[in-house]
């Protein structure tokens, strides 16, 4: 399971400043001789893996970075000022790609990993240093170099940090709904997640990445109710918040059901650390079962919250932003490199899901669509056609004639749309 996080950014080095053509007027040197400084250095836009950062979401509402411009040379052989590099923090794990050349110009991928992103531009030479033997009063400087400029996708690839373990209907999907921007299918019914559903909690200054998990049963570790299939999740959790409904009849059994069914699983989830969140508080017999719980279990600590109402939950997330701090990272991903370009091992993506939004306008999801759109150029017209073609093998065209789409419907892939066309019609 990743949650690959991605933003969309203009970035812009800062030109070299100019070099200028001056001479000196002293009194007692009439004629002087040149003096125009050189250009200072514009600052370059570099990229800097911190590990304090788990997600990319300051970068979404910054649409530009750019450095600043050096400073024009100055008379009297004086250099204009050279500005300072723009560096900007990622976290592990970030890859940039640039739209135009649609390659990876950067893998942030080890802790100490630092890429200059767009080259500030050099400073121009003033006409002091063309000063020589033949000609000692050169009129003429060089202009400084323009920083580099690229419209890159910035993307990162990450585990999930905390899983939501616990019986069926207990609520965890009600939880990630009320503390992140996921929207979960909530329902009163068995199952209703099938599959997990991640979501960017927001603690403070700090963030990372909550899964949603289908419902665990008894038996789960040896396959009932797509147990492994489910349980498989969590390994890539760091932390578990194991919810229990509290109106139910014996919270305490479920409790217990879950630990032994996590400890069955290969690699033993059971020592996977657990915060443990008595929800539902609202029911009756919450109270009760709470108060049994804890006398059953006097070192847990636990966490009573009403998910359904976002009462209780901010301690929860505290605590475990804490904990997270704490705890080892995984190993983000495999990588193997070919050329310059990265090779990511993907779990095999979805070929996309359609969504209808009314008055004819459609919106295509799915990971491996959306990369294909992220590799085309759409400035480019072979690119645009392997694009289409790509999309035709997909048999995208046909999904959607399935589900209504008329010829002119408006048909979106991110910000990119196209009018649909059956050509069959
Ligand atoms: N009374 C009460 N009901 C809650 C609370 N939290 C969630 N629910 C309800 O519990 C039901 C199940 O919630 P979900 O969030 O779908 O449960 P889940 O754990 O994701 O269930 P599965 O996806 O099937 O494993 C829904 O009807 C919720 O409205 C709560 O704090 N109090
Ligand atoms: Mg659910």
């Amino acid at each position: 399971m990743q949650f690959i996080d991605k933003v969309k950014l203009k970035l812009k080095a800062g030109n070299g400043g100019n070099g200028i053509v001056a001479f000196k007027r002293e009194k007692y040197n009439p004629l002087g001789g040149p003096s125009g400084g050189d250009g200072g250095n514009g600052g370059s836009i570099i990229f800097k893996v911190d590990t304090n950062k788990s997600t990319l979401l300051d970068l979404r509402y910054s649409k530009m970075i750019r450095a600043q411009d050096g400073e024009n040379g100055k008379g009297n052989s004086m250099y204009g000022a050279s500005r300072d590099d723009v560096i900007v923090k990622v976290p592990l794990g970030t890859i940039v790609k640039d739209i135009a050349l649609d390659e990876v110009i950067a893998d942030l991928n080890t802790l100490d990993s630092q890429v200059v992103i767009c080259q500030g531009g050099k400073g121009g030479k003033g006409n002091y240093h063309f000063k020589s033997s033949r000609n000692n009063a050169p009129d003429f400087c060089t202009l400084g170099t323009p920083g580099e400029e690229r419209d890159v996708i910035i993307e990162l690839k990450l585990l999930a940090d905390v899983g939501l373990v616990g019986l069926p209907s207990v609520g965890k999907s009600t939880l990630l709904s009320v503390v992140s921007n996921a929207r979960p299918e909530i329902a009163d019914y068995p199952f209703t997640t099938l599959k997990p559903q991640l979501g960017m909690v927001k603690v403070g200054d700090s963030s990372f990445v909550m899964a949603d998990l289908p419902g665990l049963i008894e038996g789960a570790s040896e396959g009932r109710g797509l147990g492994h299939e489910f349980l498989k999740h969590i390994e890539r959790c760091r932390l578990i918040i194991h919810v229990l409904d509290m109106g139910h009849e014996d919270p305490i059994n479920d409790f217990e059901v879950i630990n032994e069914e996590l400890k069955r699983y290969p690699g033993n989830l059971g020592d996977r650390p657990q915060i443990v969140l008595a929800n539902k508080m609202d029911l009756d017999n919450a109270e009760e079962n709470l108060k049994a719980f804890k006398e059953k279990y006097p070192d847990i600590e636990v966490f009573e919250a009403i998910t359904l109402i976002n009462e209780g939950l901010m301690p929860v997330l505290y605590k475990a932003n804490e904990m997270l701090k704490e705890l080892p990272q995984f190993p983000l991903y495999d990588t193997h490199k070919t050329d310059t370009k990265v090779v990511y091992k993907y779990e095999e993506p979805k070929q996309f899901d359609i969504y209808n939004e009314g008055n004819g306008v459609w919106r295509i999801e799915g990971d491996k669509i959306e990369r294909l759109f992220l590799n085309t150029n759409f400035q480019d017209d072979d690119s645009v056609l392997r694009f289409s073609r790509a999309l035709s093998k997909m048999k995208v065209d046909e999904a959607l004639r399935e589900r209504g789409c008329k010829n002119g419907d408006q048909v979106f892939i991110h910000d990119y749309s196209f009018d649909f066309m059956d050509e069959d019609e």
